[in-house]
């Protein structure tokens, strides 16, 4: 018998990946995905985009954690709709459980879909989502060494937030180390330097995010 060598075998993660692309293109949906330490700001990130961009940019939100729906109630809070995902365990979203979620979503009153991965910056970055690009949050109470540590997830984003810059003053972080660690790991990475809180600086990733809602409108 004679076996052909030629057709690719895609994972499970990947044919769900490949269902997801199919998916985003059908619906005219973006679809960004969330990467970061626990507790550098993603969620927070979220709720103030949703609130300042209500209306100019239609979003919805799947979260994922290893326990509790606590992430998904702060962005029905703030008037989007979300969907939980909890992990019991896993480090990691699956491009399986996105298809699950995304088919559970009001896609057809939404631009864009956030998935906020599980808090880490090792495992999440491994598994395509089906996503149409990656933003990593890092936060200054984190440290300026963590691109230079965790090269892969910052090697594999289009967006760079660094988050807390409102924390600067009380901090040792150099954001310049910082800055040219990532852009020799990703020299097309954009990075902004955020606050959620007092909202310095949001103005321009919310430029980014509309600037790709054209290409795709
Ligand atoms: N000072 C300051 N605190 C912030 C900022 N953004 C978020 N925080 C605080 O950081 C903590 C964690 O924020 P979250 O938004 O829950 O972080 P997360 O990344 O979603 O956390 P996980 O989902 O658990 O990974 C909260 O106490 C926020 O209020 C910021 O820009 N400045
Ligand atoms: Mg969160």
């Amino acid at each position: 018998m004679k076996v052909s060598l030629n057709t690719k075998i895609l994972s499970k993660n990947e044919q769900f990946a490949e269902q997801n692309r199919r998916f985003l293109a059908e619906h005219k949906l973006d679809c960004l995905n969330l990467i970061s330490s626990p507790g550098s700001g993603k969620t927070t990130i979220l709720t103030r985009t949703i609130t300042d961009l209500k209306d100019k940019l239609r979003i919805g939100v799947i979260e994922g954690d290893i326990k509790t729906d606590y992430d998904s109630q702060r962005i029905r809070a703030a008037g989007a709709s979300a969907i939980q995902i909890e992990t019991e365990g896993a480090c990691h979203l699956s491009a399986q459980q996105v298809y699950w979620a995304l088919n559970q979503l009001p896609v057809g009153d939404m631009d864009i879909v956030f998935v906020e991965n599980v808090g880490n910056l090792v495992c999440p970055s491994a598994f395509d989502l089906g996503e149409r690009g990656r933003v990593v949050v890092l936060s200054i109470p984190e440290g300026d060494d963590k691109p230079a540590k965790y090269p892969g997830t910052f090697a594999q984003c289009d967006v760079v937030l660094i988050n807390k810059i409102d924390l600067l003053a009380h901090l040792s972080f150099n954001i310049d180390r910082v800055s040219a660690d990532i852009h020799t790991l990703n020299p097309k990475a954009c990075i902004f330097q955020v606050s959620a809180t007092t909202g310095k600086g949001m103005g321009d990733w919310y430029d980014w995010l509309l600037g790709r809602k054209k290409k795709t409108d």
